[in-house]
């Protein structure tokens, strides 16, 4: 079967999309559109999908959106199969995109010069109080956990680490928030992440508020 991932390796949705691929060793062939480096593949991504948010999942022609489903399509093992057990993980699922990357998304754009060449200093302490209300439930909530909904790593923590790698870097999560810091650490040290971590390494230097020296 011909399977193709459209993304950015530096993007946090492409990682949650690469996680699950990697998690599985599902074959895919990765179309890089990055800049002007890959001519034709962003043309070839808005073919598929206009709105242009990716990652796009294209199995044998057909186009999926969404990194959620995309997990769901490549990893259905990272939906556990106990009804309550898989409701939890989508729960966290949505919690960290929606929580989490969104506040981070909203800080990083305020520092995009294609967006505004000033920063509206108002938006990002509104998404710094957003990630102040969800950290503390987070540290709550993955008390005696080793991952984000349980023993087992599920598409919750494909969303997971992503958002807290990126969260941290805009927005550090307080020492005092021990279950929460040593689960981002668990998760950089997950293979699949930490594969497409390094792999991103290249494009830190573009981190539009500027990249820390760690992680
Ligand atoms: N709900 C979408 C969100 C995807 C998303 O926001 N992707 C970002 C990259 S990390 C994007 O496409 N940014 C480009 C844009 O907004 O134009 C998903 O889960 O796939």
């Amino acid at each position: 079967m011909s399977r193709e991932l459209f993304g950015h390796p530096f993007s946090s949705y492409t990682w949650k999309a690469l996680i699950a691929l990697y998690e599985t060793e599902t074959p895919f062939d990765f179309r890089n559109i990055a800049g002007d480096e890959y001519p034709g593949n962003e043309a070839a991504f808005l073919g598929h999908w206009p709105v242009g948010k990716f990652p796009l999942l294209v199995e044998e022609g057909v186009p999926i959106m969404e990194s959620s489903v995309i997990v769901e399509r490549v990893a259905p093992r990272l939906i556990p199969a106990d009804a309550d057990s898989a409701l939890e993980a989508r729960m966290l699922d949505r919690i960290f995109d929606n929580h989490v990357m969104t506040p981070v998304q909203a800080v990083v754009a305020e520092h995009l010069p294609f967006i505004t060449q000033t920063p509206d200093e108002a938006r990002i302490e509104r998404a710094r109080a957003a990630l102040d209300k969800i950290y503390p439930w987070l540290e709550t909530r993955l008390a005696g956990r080793q991952w984000a909904a349980g023993n087992e790593f599920t598409v919750a923590d494909c969303a997971g680490a992503p958002s807290l790698f990126y969260a941290d870097w805009v927005h550090p999560i307080d020492a005092s928030l021990a279950n929460l810091r040593a689960y981002r650490g668990r998760l950089l040290a997950r293979p699949s992440f930490a594969r497409a971590v390094d792999e991103a390494r290249p494009y830190r230097v573009t981190f539009p508020p500027g990249a820390p020296n760690r992680d």
